[in-house]
């Protein structure tokens, strides 16, 4: 059976020979977010929160990999001109480090500084895809989706940071897009334990208007079972 146990009721995952439709995707694990004296920390956030998902990312990132089903990474940030950062998001909040501003990693959320870059447990490998994005959801103002569409991929499995700002905005981008979205409740977070739960719910409610939710050891165990 290819089924995940998951909330609001079992995911279906493709059939064995169509498995490389299911995608893993990991929204945002970069140093800006993650790390002390990055973007995130800049807007008052406690970056320690975050950390704690690293591992069980790791995890499934490998079990992807050991069962060559295809991986997306996606990365927030802006050219260095900034060209690509609405003035708006930028003098948003009362910072005093704002987006293109150099920090302690280089320029904060500007694409090719050592901040902006994935954490070293979660580095992409060759062949793997990597979308930089300016905005929150992973489908503005970049081509995944023609991406998906040509590798004929059907079915998201989101991870990443944060759950209720660019996980969830991804999340929804590709529900509206027509892919099957599950997400991996201990494979992201937020800086306010009490948004991811709120966003858990709001996306498997309505008989999974969104989507579904699951842990990642039920995906593993489904994912081992049908291409393993
Ligand atoms: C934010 C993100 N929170 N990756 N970005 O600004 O969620």
């Amino acid at each position: 059976m290819n089924r995940v146990i998951a909330s609001p009721y079992p995911y279906q995952l493709p059939p064995r020979e169509a498995c490389a439709r299911v995608a893993l995707v990991i929204i945002d694990m970069q140093r800006d977010f993650i790390e002390p004296g990055g973007f995130g920390a800049a807007l008052g956030n406690q970056v320690e929160l975050l950390q704690k998902i690293v591992p069980t990312v790791a995890e499934l990132l490998r079990t992807f990999r050991e069962l060559r089903l295809p991986v997306i990474h996606t990365r927030e940030g802006h050219r260095p001109d900034l060209s690509d950062c609405p003035p708006a998001k930028r003098s948003r909040g009362d910072s005093s480090l704002r987006i293109g501003d150099p920090g302690p990693m280089g320029r904060i959320l500007v694409l090719g500084e050592p901040g902006n870059d994935f954490v070293k447990e979660l580095y992409p490998e060759p062949g793997e895809l990597v979308i930089d994005k300016p905005g929150k959801g992973a489908f503005y103002a970049t081509n995944l989706h023609e991406r998906l569409q040509a590798l004929s991929i059907s079915h998201l499995i989101f991870t990443g940071v944060t759950t209720e700002v660019c996980v969830q905005t991804s999340m929804r981008e590709a529900n509206d897009r027509g892919y099957e979205c599950l997400l991996v409740e201990d494979g992201t977070e937020s800086y306010f334990p009490d948004f991811k739960q709120t966003t858990l719910r709001m996306i498997q409610s309505q008989g999974g208007i969104v989507g579904w939710v699951t842990t990642a050891n039920r995906l593993m165990d489904a994912l081992r079972q049908a291409y393993g």
